[in-house]
């Protein structure tokens, strides 16, 4: 209770602060964008994770607000960096069904000067079971803009198979559930093999998360994965460590 109170003013934005995590092409290693992911500078408690106070702002629709400021900001961000970097940002169910997100991203994207292409919207399956048609409806016009859209977390939901035959996903974010130790957890290899195999058929690139080691690394630029996110390549940093990997990158 708390939280969502204090959350109110965290919404204005002078609280929030986001944070990149690189996503890198798994074939040359090289740096191709960033998972913008919201920090929240509480007053007293000092930093509370996403984790913790975005189910909250679900909840009481404060998302709506928080939502805003974050794709503004990553935009803003992402206009600036040199190299054409894509900028992925998360965004939940309310803002999918409850407001009008493609005329919101339109005119982010006129504002900030951001080319379409540079942008990825992030979804998880929560986003997309709680009103499919709406959701469709939403997704189509967003691709109509340019704007790319990827499937978050895939595999931990319900229904990912059945999301991933109704919706036109331009990504699949494999969860990191599944990657972890995949090497040496057959089970979990085979999983993330089918996903591949699936998402291959389907021309659909595939971005495996929470890649921790060059043991995972490896596995997954041998099974084909395209691209890879995860603390091998980088924790979530603030704008000026992306600035600085930005410039030795080049
Ligand atoms: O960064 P971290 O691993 O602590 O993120 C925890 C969770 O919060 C993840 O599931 C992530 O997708 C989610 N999250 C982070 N930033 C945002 C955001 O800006 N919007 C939404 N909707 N979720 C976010
Ligand atoms: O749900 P989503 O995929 O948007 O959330 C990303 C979350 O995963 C962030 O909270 C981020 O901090 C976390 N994360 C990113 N890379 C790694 C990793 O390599 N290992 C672990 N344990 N967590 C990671
Ligand atoms: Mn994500
Ligand atoms: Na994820």
């Amino acid at each position: 209770a708390r939280l969502a109170i204090d959350l109110r003013s965290a919404a204005s934005g002078n609280q929030l602060e986001l944070y990149y995590q690189p996503q890198n092409c798994t074939s040359t290693r090289s740096l191709v964008g960033f998972e913008a992911l919201v920090r929240w500078h509480h007053p007293t408690l000092g930093m509370v994770s996403p984790g913790e106070f975005i189910p909250v702002a679900e909840r009481t629709g404060l998302i709506a607000e928080i939502g805003e400021y974050v794709l503004r900001r990553a935009c803003a961000d992402a206009a600036a960096w040199p190299g054409g970097y894509k900028v992925a940002v998360n965004v939940a169910a309310y803002q999918l069904t409850r407001i009008d997100l493609p005329t919101l991203v339109d005119e982010v994207l006129k504002e900030t000067g951001l080319a379409p292409e540079r942008l990825e919207i992030e979804l998880t399956e929560s986003g997309l079971i709680a009103d499919h048609a709406r959701a469709l409806a939403t997704i189509t016009r967003l691709k109509a803009l340019g704007v790319s859209i990827a499937m978050d977390d895939f595999g931990t939901g319900y229904s990912s198979l059945a999301l991933l035959q109704h919706f036109p996903f331009d990504k699949i974010k494999i969860d990191r559930s599944f990657i972890t130790d995949v090497a040496n957890r057959p089970r979990a290899a085979a999983i993330v093999r089918a996903a591949l195999l699936i998402a291959e058929s389907m021309n659909i690139p595939v971005l495996a998360e929470g890649v921790e080691n060059e043991e995972e690394f490896a596995y997954l630029r041998d099974a084909g994965c395209p691209a890879v996110q995860g603390f091998l390549f980088g924790r979530p940093m603030p704008l000026s460590s992306v600035q600085t990997l930005m410039l030795r990158e080049q």
